[in-house]
């Protein structure tokens, strides 16, 4: 088993000091800093703005993901991968067509990743697989940082693992990422969590020492 990755959500950073946490999270460890888009339809909220993702990628080494929460992910694709942006998500449940959404990243030379909500059976988006370098299993609404890990969302996780080694993917966990459930899930192979406020914001401590912590889970 590899390195697990541990991705800090920048949506929960502290964006009076932004360039302090992109310095202190690159420091402590972070191995991709993940980037919430929403669009306030597919999603009812607003995540990160396109020059706070452009700052983020620009002011630091650590390689960037994009999690993109809208209806339309096509608009998108290339001005990411212009940004530098390594892995570029789309929710399966997004865009007209998504097969050809996916191979518009690999295209734009970013890494192609599909993103699945909790009410999205692993079955339906067993097509994507082939294309997918990462999947990012939604554990809670997508939306919000803050919420409840949805437990019946474990059967799909197990379902996505016993496939990763034939369709040759990762598979990463965006929501509620606690320590627990990132000890859980990494003894079961899932290769990254994304790390909001239930393991990493607003703990009162250093990332410094937290991640650590969560990397020896
Ligand atoms: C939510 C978003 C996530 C959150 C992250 C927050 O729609 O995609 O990336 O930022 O899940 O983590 P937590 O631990 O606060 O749930
Ligand atoms: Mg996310």
């Amino acid at each position: 088993m590899g390195k697990k990755l541990l991705c800090p959500s920048m949506m929960c950073a502290d964006f009076g000091d932004l360039s302090g946490e992109v310095s202190r999270l690159e420091k402590a460890g972070a191995d991709i800093f993940h980037l919430d888009l929403m669009d306030g339809h597919f999603v009812p909220n607003f995540g990160l703005g396109l020059q706070d993702m452009e700052y983020v990628c620009t002011h630091s080494s650590v390689p960037c993901d994009v999690h993109m929460m809208c209806v339309d992910p096509d608009s998108y694709v290339e001005k990411f991968a212009k940004m530098g942006i390594r892995i570029i998500y789309v929710h399966a449940e997004s865009g007209l067509n998504i097969a050809r959404t996916l191979q518009r990243i690999r295209d734009a030379g970013a890494q192609v990743g599909v993103a699945i909500s909790p009410a999205t059976a692993g079955c339906t988006v067993e097509p994507l697989l082939n294309l997918a370098d990462y999947v990012l299993v939604m554990t809670v609404n997508p939306g919000f940082a803050g919420q409840k890990y949805l437990p019946f969302v474990d059967d799909k996780i197990h379902w996505l693992l016993e496939r990763k080694e034939r369709y040759g993917y990762q598979l990463v966990i965006d929501g509620a990422c606690s320590p627990q459930v990132i000890k859980d899930l990494s003894a079961k192979g899932v290769d990254g969590f994304v790390l909001g406020t239930s393991a990493l914001f607003g703990k009162g401590r250093p990332y410094e020492e937290i991640m650590p912590e969560l990397r020896a889970l």
